[in-house]
């Protein structure tokens, strides 16, 4: 099965708050559709959607000094962050469904936890039981309960690296605002098998926020057993019929 990311900044417009790019989200609709129409032969076991916030959530998050690892114990400041992550879902879920995309939506706040270590905790029975019966669970990103903390936000990002190594996805997806991991000269680098062979252009070791940029991206899919691509809107479409467009990371 897959486990498809939507980056937040592709399917919103990030300079205007809680705004949707429509068009782009039609596109990234488009391509799912037509992937699961043609029968391809990698979504045989099914396709999970994970997106993140863009111009939704992350806003309600910084107002509320709300990040992956600073809590909050204010209800309100729950509600908002979920609750734009919510409305962002219930877009997401109406293009697919517009398409005949069975998307459901899984709210990770309901679904998981953060244990005292800050480690994710996310039970995937209703996942796998949804997967089989035909459905296509749709994650996001989200704020969640943390042991000794109140709660804290889940990225995109984190949910993807949980869920490809709890569902043993064969294949991961993260559709960006780039066309895949640069080098120094802004190609598209193709392979990247080790972090040290692109430390020089993604940065130092200090880079690891989970929600921080590529190279906490490159170093959290280096460690799946599933191959990882990560490719921009234009080729969502190639790497659900089974392509490797963009960057593979080994
Ligand atoms: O955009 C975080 O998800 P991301 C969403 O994948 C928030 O980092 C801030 C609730």
């Amino acid at each position: 099965m897959i486990v498809l990311k939507l980056g937040g900044s592709v399917i919103t417009d990030k300079e205007r708050a809680e705004t949707l790019d429509g068009e782009a989200l039609d596109r990234a609709a488009d391509a799912v559709a037509a992937a699961l129409e043609s029968t391809s032969e990698s979504l045989a076991e099914g396709l999970v959607v994970v997106h993140g916030g863009g111009s939704f959530g992350h806003h309600n998050a910084s107002e509320h000094g709300v990040t992956t690892t600073a809590g909050t114990r204010d209800a309100t400041a729950v509600h908002d962050v979920h609750g734009a992550m919510k409305t962002l879902n219930a877009f997401v879920l109406s293009r697919l469904l517009e398409r005949e995309v069975p998307a459901v939506p899984v709210h990770p706040f309901s679904a998981g936890h953060r244990d005292g270590e800050g480690d994710l905790q996310l039970p995937t029975g209703q996942i796998t039981t949804l997967l089989e019966e035909g459905f296509v669970p749709a994650l996001h990103g989200d704020v969640i309960g943390h042991a000794g903390r109140g709660a804290t936000i889940v990225s995109g990002d984190e949910l993807v690296v949980e869920l490809a190594t709890s569902l043993e996805a064969d294949r991961v997806g993260l559709c960006s605002t780039v066309p895949g991991v640069l080098d120094a000269d802004d190609a598209v680098i193709e392979r990247i098998d080790s972090y040290a062979a692109v430390e020089s252009v993604l940065g130092g070791s200090e880079a690891t926020d989970v929600t921080g940029g590529m190279a906490a991206k490159v170093r959290a899919l280096l460690a799946l057993e599933a191959n990882a691509s990560i490719f921009g809107l234009d080729e969502l479409g190639g790497f659900l019929e089974g392509a490797e467009p963009g960057t593979t990371i080994e």
